[in-house]
């Protein structure tokens, strides 16, 4: 009857507070157990830790279905949280339908029309965060530079009005919860689910989106009959889930990784074209979604073990990036390294359908750093904001050393 006999057994909870805090142990004891691992706290949960695996359930969509929800909730047999997003919680041939439109709006070509706005918007923050750093001592990573860039920049070419923006953190807080279990973090990060979400839907609609805009082109796209109408306020509110608190800690996390390696600083502060790869290391050292589920449709198997239909997969993305199966000194944070493969993106047909402009925002904001700042400094303890799935920071000390 029990045909997981060959698959190892952990009793870890990757969402115990000790893990969230610091889930590179975990890891290493999950990657060392076996290609797939059955957690026992969560039932007959599976999990992937080594990045070949990883990279593998990721690229078999055919296998391992994201309908079923990309969270340990399996849609099979609980409500969704929320009504489906219509990209990342569907299967071809919807998702390909949808993701062809929101991949046209989100195109490198696109990318390089915005690039010139990001980039003056980056370096006018960081303009005020060096004057704040040498009146006040220092500045917090988090809250004078992390958080008001993506806050500003992508809901601007969303086309988003600028009132009521702090929802969007809000949001975005509550929906990466969302895919953890039923804890105390998921418990108060819903505490205002039903005003959040009703601001949300509500800024989803054409009337709230300025023309030409990255939400108003979903309209066209329904206009032209690229999508069913009825789907377009889903579609925006898939920008708005996924494109601010992801590059909001995708970039804290990089100030973090880069404060805490003066030497890595130090070469980008000399060699500015080295910011989007060091960008990139980033997200492979500290992978702001750390993990993303994917349910086996059918019997099935890992790695040569046995997979049972409707079996929910954990996919630990950010231990993939640390796998030394797969990268030399994998903690070694190296901005040098040029960390193709790397799955903080994800990888196969979800892969990050915004990630051209996750990768320009991370770039302008260190490429404007390092042209004006000779050294960062910690300059106090860091804090974490604890998330189901997201590794963020809630503060972050630091001090800028003006050239
Ligand atoms: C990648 C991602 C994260 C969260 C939400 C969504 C996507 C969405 O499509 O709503």
């Amino acid at each position: 009857m029990n045909d997981n006999l060959n698959i190892p057994e952990l009793d870890i909870d990757p969402y115990s507070e000790e893990n969230l805090l610091d889930p590179y142990p975990m890891h290493e004891r999950m990657r060392e157990a076996g290609p797939v691992v059955r957690l026992t706290p969560y039932g007959d949960l599976l999990a992937c830790a080594r990045h070949a695996e990883t990279h593998a359930v990721f690229n078999d969509h055919v296998r391992f279905i994201s309908s079923a929800g990309v969270g340990l909730t399996n849609f099979n047999l609980e409500a969704p949280f929320r009504p489906k997003s219509l990209i990342l919680e569907v299967d071809p041939p919807l998702h390909t339908q949808n993701r062809a439109v929101l991949s046209r709006i989100l195109s490198p070509k696109v990318v390089m029309q915005i690039r010139a706005a990001f980039t003056a918007e980056a370096e006018a923050l960081v303009d005020r965060c060096l004057e704040k750093s040498v009146a006040h001592d220092q500045i917090d990573g988090i809250e004078d530079l992390a958080q008001p860039y993506p806050l500003k920049v992508f809901p601007d070419a969303v086309g988003l009005g600028d009132d009521g923006r702090e929802n969007l953190l809000i949001y975005g807080d509550m929906i990466f919860n969302s895919m953890g279990p039923r804890n105390e973090l998921l418990a108060k990060s819903t505490a205002r689910v039903g005003e959040v979400t009703q601001w949300i839907m509500v800024h989803c609609q054409r009337d709230q989106l300025r023309p030409g805009g990255f939400g108003d082109q979903i309209y066209q796209a329904a206009d032209a009959g690229e999508i069913d109408p009825q789907h377009a306020p889903l579609l925006v509110r898939s920008f708005l889930s996924a494109g601010v608190d992801t590059t909001i800690n995708g970039i804290g996390n990089a100030l973090y990784s880069l404060a805490h390696h003066p030497d890595q600083y130090a070469m980008l502060h000399a060699d500015h074209s080295l910011a989007r790869p060091a960008f990139e290391e980033a997200l492979r050292w500290e992978s702001t979604v750390q993990t993303f589920f994917r349910t086996a449709a059918g019997d099935c198997e890992i790695a040569g073990l046995p997979v049972r239909d409707n079996t929910k997969v954990l996919c630990m993305l950010a231990s993939a990036n640390r796998d030394p199966r797969k990268w030399a000194e994998p903690t070694r944070f190296d901005i040098q390294r040029r960390p193709s493969g790397h799955m903080a993106l994800g990888s196969g047909i979800h892969g990050c359908v915004g990630q051209a402009v996750a990768r320009l925002e991370g770039e302008v904001v260190l490429t404007a750093l390092a042209k004006r700042v000779k050294r960062i400094e910690v300059a106090g303890v860091h804090t974490r904001r604890l998330n189901n799935t997201l590794r963020a920071l809630d503060t972050l000390p630091l001090r800028l050393i003006p050239v």
